[in-house]
Order: C-alpha cells, then sequence, then structure tokens
C-alpha cells in the first residue's frame, strides 16, 4: 500500500522566520502567507542557467532512454518518455547540480521562508515534451509525500520561458491555509480536485525566474502545444528536523528522518552556508 499516507492531515502551521530577512521583501514574504505562492523575477544569470540546463539535458536524456528501454510504452508512474519526465535526485549525479541548490539566492530564499537549519529535500527535472495536450493534475506536493512539519517550500524554476501554451504552472492562491487536501491517483498523476478549481492563476515565468510556493498549495501545469520542450527545474527545501510520515498496513504512523547526505543535504546551518 505505497500511498496510504494520503489519509494523513495536516493543518497549515508555517511561523514566520524570526530573523530580518535577507533578501525577499516583506510584501513577499506576506504573499507566501497569505497567498502561498510568489514569482521571483531575474534570480538566476544566464550563465548559471545555462550550466544546469547542460546538467539537465544530459541526464533527462537519459531518464527518457532508460522509460523506452524499461517500460511498455515508456510509460512508469507519472512518467511518460514522449511526453513528460521526471528525473528526480540528480544532486546525486552532478556535482554541478548540488552546488546550485546551495546558490546563495536560494540560500537566502530558504533562511527567509524557512529558518536558519535547512535541507534540501528533494530535486527534480520535469521536461514536457512538444505537443503534449494534458495537463499535469492539481496537486499538492504534500499529496505525494506526506512530510511534517508539514510546509515545505517548493522552488518551480523554469529553463525556458514558461508560457501558458507550454505549461506553465496555475496555483489556487489562499488554498494551502486548507491544509493537506485528499488525493486520488489518475493516469496523469494525484490529482485533489472534482474539475477545475475556482480562483485560478496562471503564474507564466522567464528563464531564470523562480516560482515559489509552499507544499500545501495546489497547483498544476497545462499542456504544452508548442514545437519545444518546456524545461523546469524542482528543488524543495524542508526545516532540518522534518520527518517523512507514512501509515503502515495497521495504520500505524510510521516517521523517518529525512537527511540522506547525498540527496538532502544540509544547505544552510545556524543561518550560514555549511562548511
Ligand atoms: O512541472 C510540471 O509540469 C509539473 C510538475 C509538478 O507540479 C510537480 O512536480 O510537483
Amino acid at each position: 500500500m505505497p500511498y496510504r499516507h494520503h489519509e494523513l492531515r495536516s493543518e497549515f502551521t508555517w511561523k514566520r522566520p524570526q530573523s530580518i530577512p535577507r533578501y525577499l521583501s516583506e510584501a513577499l514574504i506576506d504573499a507566501y502567507d497569505e497567498q502561498g505562492f510568489f514569482l521571483l523575477k531575474n534570480a538566476f544569470s544566464a550563465d548559471v542557467l545555462k550550466s544546469v540546463t547542460g546538467e539537465l539535458d544530459r541526464l533527462e536524456a537519459e531518464t527518457t532512454q532508460m522509460l523506452k528501454d524499461n517500460f511498455e510504452g515508456g510509460v512508469m508512474f507519472i512518467n511518460r518518455a514522449d511526453e513528460i519526465t521526471f528525473s528526480a535526485q540528480l544532486v546525486k549525479q552532478s556535482p554541478v547540480l548540488a552546488d546550485f541548490c546551495r546558490h546563495p539566492i536560494l540560500q537566502d530564499l530558504v533562511h527567509d521562508l524557512i529558518g536558519p537549519d535547512v535541507r534540501l529535500y528533494w530535486d527534480q527535472a520535469v521536461y514536457k515534451k512538444p505537443g503534449n495536450p494534458s495537463p499535469f493534475p492539481w496537486h499538492q506536493d504534500n499529496g505525494y509525500t506526506f512530510i511534517e512539519p508539514q510546509q515545505y517550500l517548493t522552488c518551480w524554476i523554469p529553463l525556458v520561458d514558461a508560457t501558458e501554451e507550454n505549461g506553465c504552472p496555475h496555483v489556487v492562491p489562499g488554498l494551502h491555509r486548507e491544509g493537506t487536501l485528499h488525493h486520488e491517483f489518475t493516469d496523469l498523476g494525484f490529482n485533489c480536485f472534482d474539475g477545475a478549481p475556482e480562483g485560478v492563476v496562471a503564474v507564466p515565468a522567464m528563464a531564470g525566474d523562480i516560482v515559489v510556493f509552499s507544499s500545501l498549495t495546489p497547483h498544476a501545469t497545462g499542456p504544452n502545444l508548442t514545437d519545444s520542450v518546456r524545461k523546469t527545474y524542482i528543488v524543495q527545501f524542508c526545516p532540518d528536523d522534518c520527518v517523512s510520515v507514512s501509515l503502515n498496513d495497521k495504520g500505524e504512523r510510521i516517521e523517518t528522518p529525512i537527511g540522506n547526505p547525498d540527496t538532502q543535504f544540509h544547505v544552510l546551518t545556524n543561518g550560514a552556508a555549511p562548511i
């Protein structure tokens, strides 16, 4: 029963870090609290994007090949080789990506939204291939992986301009405050809404921006109706003392500390870059 954690629920409990923000304005921190998301413009230079994209293109090509070689029709869980791929925990394979996840902007961002002791929780490239007519369904990131404290931070980093034509994120502002929603598995991935929710906002973002949102913010991405790949690197951060929570067959809570040194390393220790 791999997904019994969906029976777990949690409320929105984010506490604003007490220290003086290093990078974010109060308005953006308020937006995170009240709306559950914001767009941070021009976070990364073209040089940084180029080196990250080079690594991701190489590793994503391996994912696509692996899916085609091993799975009928190239379909495995939410991956469909010719439509959308998820290449996860790439920091283990790439020092360039591991360095990127400790980029000074990301360190400042996690300081301002999480606090002084923060780990990388997850990283994955999501490539939405040309002519993919399927949306990626509405979900909270907690709908896939349930951790406590609930609130972890997702940075959705477009490597090409993400538009309404090629599958930019859409969010429902404010709904993160409802806590964890119930998710059902569909052919395309977990889904937390019957039909289209009210109040949806599209969040187009340019290469080098970051769409910052809470793991409790419901989001979806649209189809890619263009003739080029929509490339995103998603990096997620959590407080140092986070645990992963699941239920066993008897319905008992199983807590596992988060902290694989290769994939969930510290990005901030006592407010400073780890040595
Ligand atoms: O980038 C996408 O198209 C969807 C990915 C996503 O929402 C996620 O991995 O949580």
